[in-house]
Order: C-alpha cells, then structure tokens, then sequence
C-alpha cells in the first residue's frame, strides 16, 4: 500500500506538460509489431505497467523487443516465427491485453495459460470467449471461461459475422485479431460505435480489412509488414488535467500532441457543453491518427447530461467528469454507461463513494449517476480501490478541497500515468 496525503493547494495551475502516450495505442504497436514482419520502431511508447505486460507477453513467444525509454524496437518473423511460451502469461491488471491477446491466442497453435490480478480476476471474459468459440477457438476457464485463469488451446479458426452485444473496443479488437489468423471472412458490426485503434492500425500494417460505417470486415492474412509508430499522448492521462484546468480559478494549462481521435474526444464535446475554456492549436496527424495541442483555462461550468453514443467515446474518462459536474452549477446526469460496472473496480461505485466522502451531492444509478452542483469539497480519507482513474482523480479533487486529502494507495496510477504526480507538481 502507498498512502498519499495532498494538503489543500490554495494556488492556481499553469504551464506546460506533455502527458504520456496512449494506453491503446501503445498495446496495439506492441502487438502488430510483434505480429508483422520486419522491424518496428515505437515511439512515445507508454510505459506504465498494463502495456508492459503486453511486451512481456510476445516476449515469451519469442519476440524480439528492446526497450530505451519510451522508446521500442520490435523485430519478428512474423506470425508464423511465434513459439510457444514455456511460462503462463500473467496480465496484470490489464483488461485490453486479456482481451486482445485471447483473440491471437486462440488462432495460435499452441497450448496457454493466462491469469491477472484479483482485480483482472473478476472482470468478465465470456464477452470474448463466447464470439472466439463460435469461431472455432478451444477455450477453457474457471466458471466456463468467463474468468481467467484462461486455458487456450490454439486451433483453427474460421471467421464469423458477428454484431456486438455490449459496446466494448476490446471484443471488437478480439474478435477483428482471430478474423486475421481465422478461414474466411470476419464481420464485426458495433451498434455504436467504440474506438477504432485497432481498425487503424490494421490498415497501417497491410491487413486486408474494410470498415464501413459500423461494420469492419477482415480476411485471413498471415503476413503483416512492419511500420513505424508514433504514439499521441493518451487523452485519457489528459483529462485530469483538463479538469483541473477547468475548475481551479485563475489556472491556465496546455497540453501537447494529445490524441485526438473522434472515438476519444468525447470529454472535449462535454467540456464545452459545460461552458470549459478550450482551445484545440497545432492540430496535425502521426501514424494515422490527429492529435494537436489543448489550451484549457478556469470559466465557471453548468451541469449537462451525458448519454447515449457518446459514452464509448468518455467511458474512461467519466470518474473525473464527475468531480467536474461538482464544481457545476446545476444537475449533470450520466446514463448508458453500465460498462462502468465491470472496470477495474465498479466505477459507479467507487466515484460515487469516493465524491460523498469529500461532501459532494452524487447519486449512483444503475448506469451512471446525478450529481447536483456546485459544492465545496471537504477534505477526507478515501479509498482507490485500486484503480488507477479513481486515484488520479482522488489526487484532482484534493486540488479544490478545503483540507487534507488522504488517498489509501497510489501505486496503481503506474498503470496509465508513471509521472502524474511529477506533471502534476511541475503545473503549481
Ligand atoms: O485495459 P483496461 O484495464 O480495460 O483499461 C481501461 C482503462 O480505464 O484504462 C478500462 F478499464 O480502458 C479500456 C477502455 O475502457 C481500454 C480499451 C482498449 O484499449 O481497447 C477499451 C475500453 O474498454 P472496453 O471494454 O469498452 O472495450
């Protein structure tokens, strides 16, 4: 356990931070590069503790992955040149290395193990096993292979048209993944849509895929060529301090090359809604994907309502929308986002517990939450519950709170964001 007391900050944040590169970007570099033929060189590589598992994975098969910094350089044979790995995989905490990685797995012809956290122990698997086992994959697991442990035995695979059930980027990467390795033609269909990094980085690496509108199709392609990659700064790690930004008077902040992906820029839509100050400057593209520079500055916010097809496009950035909604004047509602339930920790519970602890007005519902606002926040003992959204946004809060701030363990915020507390401190 890392406890972590934050005494109240009576001061105004402003500067400049470059926050680290995106979390699905960089599991996917690490997985294609792996996968392709020839060398891939990754840069802006976040090196938090979920992709590293992802490196370490293909490192067991035999890939070739050295690292310098944020730096990687990946060099394969291939999908063929991939070896059995003589040790089971452990993931972590990490929900897309699971998921992605049972979409190869069952395509591979080998047998594996895989297991994770207490955490990554509880969140659910059936969403990928269910539509890997229609395409043929030999699965096995604790409660029937909803679970990890996970047992794979690859097999040959044959491709499926499949529409997704819940809105989730990482059954759709999966099942796109086994489409790659499987006989045939694969098609996903999203009912709405969730990001699209995979889409694109499959078309960087010459997959034979096509997309339109929601529905993606994929042939079986054995060869990938490797590319280059440079990773945008995670919008996810950049909301914090887009929040911040917002609700401490007098601040002013900007973030470089942050990602802006339509797929993720939800947070921006709802700032504005709000009333935020946000200037996007210096918007261009790397490897196929925009990014561009945020300017964000305190304004008063008012209260909004959140739901429907832009929840894919916030879902992880909804525990700090919430201490946003505190510090607006009026009702902020948040439906459709049931997925919350099932993260690293149930995150309708976690804000709302977290957000009452410090004095806010939050009522958790069966899909989100209603936060009245605008309230002071007191200052309290509270708990991350392990997860790396919660913690960073705990760390948020204590900014605008009247007295010590407590968080129980930090130590998860390595997951996604190695340096917060460094950028964080570097803004006072
Ligand atoms: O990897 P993990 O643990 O699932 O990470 C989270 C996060 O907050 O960092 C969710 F807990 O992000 C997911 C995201 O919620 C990353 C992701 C991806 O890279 O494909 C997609 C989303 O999950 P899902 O289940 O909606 O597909």
């Amino acid at each position: 356990m890392s406890e972590k007391v934050l005494m109240p900050f009576n001061g105004t944040l402003a500067g400049t931070i470059e926050v680290p590169g995106d979390k699905s970007i960089s599991h996917r570099a690490v997985i294609f590069g792996s996968l392709a033929n020839g060398v891939t060189n990754v840069t802006n590589f976040l090196d938090g503790e979920d992709c590293k598992r992802t490196v370490h994975a293909f490192r067991q098969m035999g890939v070739n992955i050295r690292e310098n910094g944020t730096d990687l350089v990946i060099e394969s044979d291939g999908i063929t040149s991939l070896t059995e790995s003589k040790q089971p995989f452990y993931f972590g905490n990490s929900g897309t290395t699971t998921r992605l990685m049972l979409g190869i797995l069952s395509g591979l012809p080998f047998f594996t193990v895989s297991y994770g956290d207490a955490s990554l122990s509880k969140r659910p698997m059936d969403r990928v096993v269910t539509p890997l086992r229609k395409m043929g994959a030999m699965i096995d697991g604790r409660s029937d292979g909803s679970l990890l442990p996970i047992s794979v035995r690859g097999s040959t695979l044959k491709g499926i048209d499949y529409t997704l059930p819940v809105k989730s980027a990482q059954v759709k990467s999966a099942v796109l993944l086994a489409g790659l390795l499987a006989e045939g033609q694969t098609t996903v269909t999203e009912t709405i849509p969730t990001r699209d990094h995979t889409e694109n980085m499959l078309k960087a690496f010459g997959a034979d895929i096509q997309t339109a509108g929601n529905t993606t199709i994929i042939t079986n392609k054995q060869r990938l060529t490797a590319t280059d990659v440079q990773v945008p700064g995670d919008i996810s790690s950049a909301a914090f301090f887009l929040a911040a930004g917002a609700i401490i008077p007098g601040s002013s902040i900007l973030l470089k090359n942050v990602g802006l992906n339509k797929s993720r820029t939800g947070i921006m839509e709802v700032l504005e809604d709000m009333g935020a100050d946000i200037q996007i400057e210096n918007e261009k593209a790397i490897s196929g994907e925009p990014i561009g520079d945020i300017r964000v500055s305190y304004a008063k916010l008012k209260g909004t309502v959140i739901q429907g097809d832009i929840i894919p496009r916030l879902i992880d950035e909804i525990p700090i929308i919430a201490l946003l909604a505190t510090q607006a004047e009026g009702i902020t509602t948040i439906k459709d986002a049931e997925e919350l339930r099932v993260k690293e920790t149930d995150r309708i519970n976690a804000v709302t517990e977290l957000l009452s602890t410090l004095g806010a007005d939050i009522t958790p519902t069966g899909d989100g939450m209603i936060i009245k606002g605008k309230t002071p926040l007191n200052g309290g003992k509270i708990a991350s519950c392990d997860d790396h959204r919660i913690a960073m946004m705990g760390a948020i809060a204590s900014l605008i709170s009247e007295s010590e701030v407590i968080i129980d363990d930090i130590s998860c915020i390595s997951i996604s964001y190695p340096g917060f507390f460094t950028d964080l401190e570097s803004l006072m």
